[in-house]
């Protein structure tokens, strides 16, 4: 390759949504010369690296997607009222190959490190094959739910079954007839135990949290409910960008406690016999992520669920939460009720831990040894911010993100950080808390504007003042303490892994409000920003 090869308008980080998308916009709309980079094999993100079986998107088929690609939805199949993985998967390399995105990707190519170069207003991105490239822009699609969580238990190294994290799941793994545990009950648990629970010799759940998790309700569409879909996307869509959560539920405001105790039930029954988390947090009643008191009604809804399904009531105790309803809302296909089979055992490892792991399998505190053929870990991610530490990234100064972030991750709206110009995150920390795809839309959109922006008015570097980041993490903590979620240990919050600071990772305003903002400093021409011009080869900041 040439010096003048390696040299483009804008890189991209990452190719599942975000990345995507970005590419297509920058590239198609603002034609500038895009390069993306993604360590994985195929597009997808997410969707490429989790394979594990009974992977499904809990948001609904028809809005886990990009509202913009409306050929696709009109050819692309739409089976089940909620996508699973490999139709995800599908979907997006779909978009791939209608958009001919893949020749601006290097796929098996990780970023190692991305420098910005203040003399030229230029960032300098070195890939783990030691090319080294350059753009004026720098897209961060990282994703936010993609740097995994091993869990560090001591001997795990040791183990000389199968042993596998569910986002780095490879493909024909056989689970069948074999003796496997599971550590991690969160949603991929959930999910991956459901799945295999039928087809495994013996599985063991090893279980450090209990969770509440609802029936998901997922069912064939009928042709008529997809002619709805298609006929009706204008209007469906409106009502997601007015919405706070993205999800395409009623929201309600409606008082937990302003109904009757049988009213209350009945209300939750229906949206049990329904399905859905999100649906069943904030489309029952408003306040169950807000009022302790409601929550607990929500919380025993769920208890007394657990018990009538849950034969065993030993079992059924142990599968009681401890925490608050304040986790990202879970759904399943049935998990309460894999626990009545004859193959499956529960282990509480958070009253009885895990002692150690070696050759042959997990050994408990109190002296059970547990003999396995395969060890899975759902045991998430480092979630937000994770793959930005990975990284080593330097903006004004040298500053290393690592350590600017030391104190827990900042950003303004999500998109941008003081001291890093001219670097767009897709996702980043303190962006919106709703269904993904309407938000990664958004933020794409708005990057794309800042870029056209710059261009247009031959402005080289374009940065959020700290002043502004500022206010925007304040703003993100007040919302946050409004709610209830700061207070159960969960990875919105950066509690699962050790040694992560626990502070506020996103902006719980909502899709509307936050899109609304977004506007208004699109509008105002980006002016509280720094912006910088290059005039007559002098610098001169034209707006601050
Ligand atoms: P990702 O899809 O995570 O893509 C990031 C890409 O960046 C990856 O391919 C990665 O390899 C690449 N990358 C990162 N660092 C580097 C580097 N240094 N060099 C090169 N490449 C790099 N969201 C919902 O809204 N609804 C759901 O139902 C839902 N279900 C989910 C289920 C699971 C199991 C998981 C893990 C997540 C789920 N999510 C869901 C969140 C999901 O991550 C987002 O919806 C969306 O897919 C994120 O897209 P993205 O492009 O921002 O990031
Ligand atoms: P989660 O929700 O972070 O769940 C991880 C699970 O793994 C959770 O039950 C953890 O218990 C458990 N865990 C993590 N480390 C350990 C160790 N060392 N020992 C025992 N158990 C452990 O990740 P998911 O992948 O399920 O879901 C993340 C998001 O992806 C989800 O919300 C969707 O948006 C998609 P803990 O609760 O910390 O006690």
């Amino acid at each position: 390759m040439s010096m003048t090869d390696m040299n483009y308008d804008a890189i991209v980080i990452g190719t599942g949504f975000g990345g995507l998308y970005a590419i297509k916009k920058l590239r198609d709309e603002l034609n500038l010369s895009v390069r993306a980079f993604d360590k994985a094999t195929e597009v997808g993100g997410t969707w490429f690296w989790n394979k594990y079986p009974g992977a499904l998107s809990d948001s609904e088929t028809h809005l886990y997607r990009y509202c913009w690609e409306k050929d696709l939805l009109q050819t692309f199949d739409i089976k089940n009222k909620y996508i699973n993985g490999p139709d995800v998967f599908n979907y997006l390399k779909a978009v791939a190959d209608k958009h001919d995105l893949r020749k601006n990707i290097e796929f098996n190519t990780g970023i190692n490190s991305a420098h910005f170069d203040e003399l030229n207003n230029q960032w300098i991105v070195t890939t783990d094959k030691g090319d080294v490239f350059r753009a004026r822009f720098l897209i961060t699609a990282l994703g936010l739910l993609s740097a995994p969580n091993l869990p560090k238990i001591k001997g795990i190294e040791n183990f000389k079954g199968e042993l596998y994290h569910t986002s780095r799941w490879p493909e024909h793994v056989d689970v069948s007839e074999k003796r496997v545990a599971v550590i991690g009950t969160g949603s991929t648990g959930v999910q991956v135990i459901t799945s295999i629970a039928p087809k495994v010799k013996h599985l063991t759940v090893l279980q450090r949290s209990a969770q509440y998790t609802v029936p998901i309700g997922n069912s064939q569409l009928s042709e008529q409910e997809v002619k709805n879909i298609r006929d009706n996307y204008e209007k469906i869509w409106d009502h997601v960008w007015n919405s706070a959560l993205g999800f395409g539920l009623n929201e309600t405001d409606r008082p937990t406690f302003s109904v009757t105790p049988e009213e209350r039930k009945a209300i939750f029954e229906d949206a049990w016999q329904k399905g859905g988390g999100f649906r069943f947090m904030f489309e029952t009643f408003g306040d169950i992520a807000t009022n302790m008191d409601a929550n607990i009604e929500a919380q025993n809804f769920v208890k007394n669920k657990i018990s009538e399904i849950v034969k065993d009531s030993e079992t059924a105790q142990k599968l009681m939460p401890k925490d608050l309803y304040a986790k990202r809302p879970l759904c399943d296909s049935g998990y309460y009720a894999v626990f009545n089979r004859d193959n499956v055992t529960l282990e509480d490892v958070k009253s009885n831990p895990i002692q150690e792991i070696t050759e042959k399998g997990v050994l408990l505190t109190d002296g059970k040894f547990i003999e396995l053929d395969m060890l899975i870990c759902a045991t998430g991610f480092d979630a937000v911010d994770g793959n930005y530490i990975r990284m080593d990234i330097r903006g004004r100064n040298s500053l290393e993100m690592k350590d600017y972030w030391k104190e827990g991750p900042s950003s303004y709206l999500g998109v941008t950080v003081a001291n890093y110009p001219n670097m767009f995150m897709v996702l980043g920390p303190n962006g919106p808390f709703t269904n993904l795809p309407p938000s990664i839309e958004t933020q794409v959109e708005w990057i794309s504007d800042v870029i056209q922006y710059a261009q247009e008015h031959k402005i080289e570097a374009i940065e959020a003042p700290e002043s502004e980041e500022k206010k925007w993490t304040q703003l993100c903590a007040d919302i946050a303490a409004q709610t209830l979620f700061p207070k159960a240990e969960s990875w919105i919050f950066g509690a699962n892994i050790p040694g992560k600071k626990n502070t506020v990772y996103f902006y719980m305003g909502g899709l509307k409000e936050y899109r609304s903002v977004l506007t208004q400093v699109r509008l105002n021409n980006f002016s509280n920003f720094k912006l910088t011009a290059k005039l007559h080869s002098k610098e001169s900041v034209v707006a601050l």
